[in-house]
Formats: structure tokens, C-alpha cells, sequence
């Protein structure tokens, strides 16, 4: 079934935690409210990707949230993850399509507007766009601006979230985009409490839309 709901889409990073730290924390944040999860694993060998991803499913299956697969279709495919994340260097979205079918969940990072049209022509169902702020989080990006993001939304009829550098006091930048959520690593994944700490973030968002718990 491909039903999502990405409203505190939670972006895992397992950089300097022991698996069992991580795999607590990864708990902690679903106990939190997280509504779609990814696994992003830069550096992992194949064999250790798949190991987590299964372990990070079952998490994630116990808590009713989709559990989407960054960069890689095999992985996504071998774990039975719900979909896959997929950037400008990945494969393209419409040969991912092709391989995963209309079961799986495909997301897709854009950072223009030409970007997000192709995306959505070739199938994403979702887009990723950002960096909204500078981030900590280890990755090749640039920053998009809050323009750029809302001219996004305008052009696709899917759903887009923003991404890079956002915590519950800063996201106030968003006001008034029609984005249909947030994607967040460090403010979950580094905090004391991730369980709260996703809780909070999904509250400043339910207020930043007019939407107060
Ligand atoms: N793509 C653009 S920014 C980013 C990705 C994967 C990382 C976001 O991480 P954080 O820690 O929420 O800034
Ligand atoms: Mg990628």
C-alpha cells in the first residue's frame, strides 16, 4: 500500500552511534510522532546496509510508519522498505518506476523548478527540496531558497517537503508554503530526547500551518 503521510518525515543518520544507540533513538523518535522515516547510509557496505535497513523496518513496522530507503533500489527492494529516496546523481525516477512499480513509494530531491517538473513527469510521488538552511548533516547540496521552495509547490501537484538545517525554532522561515511537511536528521537525531524532540518539531509545524495540537 502507498499511502504516506510526510508531515515529520525523519531522516536517520547512524554516523557515531553504536547500532544499538541508534536503533534506540530511531525508537524513541517513532514513539515521538514520526510519520515517514528514511535510512541514509552514506558509507555502509551492502551487506551492513540491508542488515540495518531489515532491523530499522521492523522498527519502523511496529509503529505503522513507512520506512523509505535512500539512494538504493536493492536495498529498498531486499528489505521490502516501503520506497526509496532518490537524488539528481541516482537513478533516474522513471527507470526506478520501472523496476519497483506503482507499489512503492518514490521520492525524489529537487532543487529547481525545472528539477521537480521532471521528478513528478517521471513518477516521484514526493519531492525533497533544500537546503532551506546550511546543515550539519553530512551531504553535497546547495541551498534553495524559500522562493525557489514555494514555486515549487505551485508547479507540482505532489507532495514537497523542505529539508536542511530545520528545528522547531526556525522553521517559522516556512510560514505560509503550502509544503506538506519537513524532513529532519540532526534536530531528532542528535537530541538528548528524540522522542520529544520529534514531538516538538511536529508541534512548531501543526502551528506554523494553523493546525495547533
Ligand atoms: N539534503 C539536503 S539538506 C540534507 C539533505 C539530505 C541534510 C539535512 O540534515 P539536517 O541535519 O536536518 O540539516
Ligand atoms: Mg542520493
Amino acid at each position: 500500500m502507498k499511502s504516506f503521510d510526510s508531515t515529520l518525515y525523519f531522516i536517520t543518520d547512524s554516523t557515531g552511534f553504536e547500532e544499538n544507540e541508534f536503533l534506540y533513538r530511531i525508537e524513541s523518535a517513532l514513539q515521538g510522532g514520526v510519520t515517514l522515516m528514511q535510512l541514509r547510509e552514506k558509507e555502509k557496505s551492502t551487506r551492513d546496509y540491508l542488515s540495518l535497513a531489515q532491523k530499522v523496518h521492523k522498527l519502523a513496522q511496529k509503529y505503522n510508519v513507512p520506512l523509505i530507503i535512500d539512494d538504493r533500489i536493492d536495498i529498498a527492494m531486499a528489505a521490502d522498505a516501503e520506497g526509496v529516496h532518490l537524488g539528481q546523481s541516482d537513478l533516474p525516477i522513471a527507470v526506478a518506476r520501472q523496476i519497483l512499480g506503482d507499489g512503492k513509494i518514490i521520492g525524489a530531491t529537487a532543487k529547481t523548478v525545472p528539477q521537480a517538473l521532471e521528478a513528478y513527469r517521471q513518477g516521484a510521488d514526493y519531492l525533497g527540496v533544500g537546503a532551506i538552511y546550511p546543515t550539519t548533516t553530512k551531504v553535497v547540496t546547495i541551498r534553495t531558497s524559500t522562493d525557489t521552495l514555494r514555486d515549487i509547490c505551485a508547479a507540482v501537484p505532489i507532495p514537497v517537503n523542505a529539508i536542511g538545517g530545520l528545528n522547531k525554532d526556525n522553521i517559522h522561515i516556512l510560514k505560509g508554503i503550502p509544503i506538506a511537511g519537513i524532513c529532519a536528521v540532526s534536530s531528532i537525531m542528535k537530541s538528548d530526547n528524540p522522542q520529544h524532540a520529534a514531538q516538538k518539531l511536529e508541534k512548531a509545524f501543526l502551528h506554523l500551518k494553523g493546525e495547533n495540537l
